[in-house]
């Protein structure tokens, strides 16, 4: 058996390559329903739609952090403009029919759904496909028995681009069900009646080495050592909120509840270090990871490696604010490590 191995120094995002059209591309929601009809009952139960997204590529966004630092991140523009970080939840239901139309910018991009098994050519792993300039319409089905929550990310240069934004996160809701419509809601079909969940809260913990920052779209990608082994982030943040250093929770993404509802937190894990998370007085759940429902509720104290996705529901029974914390990462030069934090609320 023989390979080939492409040398690091040929190995730069250097030439325009013509993307390929996308493999039996569904052109309407009638063609997919009748594909969808025919398909043989070992090829999945008949529900799902045809849902349709966008996501271009945008390089010129800029957070301003706690001491007036300016950092420019990059991330996907949805189908409404909205520009944000992470970029816009994509939500469907297991079954559906997923087309995103993805548009980079002038240099190649692609969108890798983590956790998904879409073909090759709609998995956005580039070296192992094409990488995208101009657009290309991913499509995919969501497995009808793998809900949860996942999240997409660029796969080019993937430590690189992923810190400078481009990932969101994406949430497959169980079959036959409504992704748009409000909780209560089950995460799964199978999850017991007590893991419905009335308010439902999605926390990137993220942060951000500002050198990284400065790099351009293919460094290291030539041979050339650019320091991506070496992340030393100086601000943390949940989504695109950093945590000022008088440790005061971040307003942004605090979650508010009634007594008695229950809270999922659904986490995903933008950083490059484990993340611990402190609930205080609470006693969460863990019911999934990386989209995979749990049968029982599991103890995974400590234990959230980079990728995981995590959703973590608890009941809101007591009034007050007891505060929530992330905190992470550790640098390999043994600088402290951060933390960022926001609330819960309860009202009567
Ligand atoms: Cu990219």
């Amino acid at each position: 058996m023989a390979f080939l191995q492409t040398p690091p120094q040929f190995q730069c995002v250097a030439a325009e390559i013509d993307n390929p059209a996308t493999p039996g591309l569904v052109s309407s929601q009638e063609e997919w329903l009748a594909l969808r009809n025919a398909l043989a009952p070992e090829h999945g139960p008949q529900y799902g739609d045809l849902r349709r997204f966008v996501r271009k590529v945008f390089v010129n966004g800029d957070l301003t952090m706690p001491d007036g630092r300016r950092i420019r991140h990059w991330g996907f523009e949805d189908e409404h403009g909205a520009r944000t970080l992470p970029s816009s939840l994509l939500r469907v239901s297991a079954g559906d029919l997923v087309q995103v139309e993805m548009s980079s910018s002038k240099r190649q991009h692609t969108i890798h759904w983590h956790g998904i098994e879409p073909d090759s050519f709609n998995d956005g792993v580039g070296h192992t496909s094409f990488e995208v300039t101009g657009n290309y319409t991913y499509q995919w089905r969501a497995h009808p028995g793998t809900v949860g929550t996942f999240f997409y990310h660029c796969h080019v240069n993937t430590t690189l681009h992923v810190q400078m934004g481009l990932f969101g996160p994406l949430i497959v809701d169980p079959p036959g069900t409504d992704p748009n419509a409000p909780p209560p809601k089950k995460p799964f079909l199978e999850a017991p009646d007590d893991w419905t969940y009335d308010v439902e809260a999605i926390w990137a913990p993220y942060a951000i080495d500002p050198r990284w920052h400065e790099l351009n779209h293919a460094a290291g990608l030539c041979g050339e050592d650019a320091g991506l082994n070496v992340f030393e982030p100086e601000y943390f943040l949940i989504n695109g909120s950093p945590q000022t250093p008088d440790g005061a929770p971040i307003e942004e993404v605090a979650v508010h509840a009634k007594v008695g509802q229950t809270i999922l937190i659904r986490t995903i894990n933008a950083s490059y270090f484990p993340i611990t998370y402190d609930f205080g007085s609470l006693d969460p759940l863990t019911i999934e990871s990386d989209g995979r429902p749990f049968r029982t509720a599991m103890d995974l104290s400590g234990l959230f490696p980079k990728g995981e996705l995590t959703a973590i529901p608890w009941s809101a029974t007591d009034i007050g604010s007891p505060t929530e914390r992330s905190s992470s990462p550790r640098s390999r030069t043994s600088r402290p490590s951060g933390a960022s934090a926001s609330t819960s609320t309860r009202s009567g």
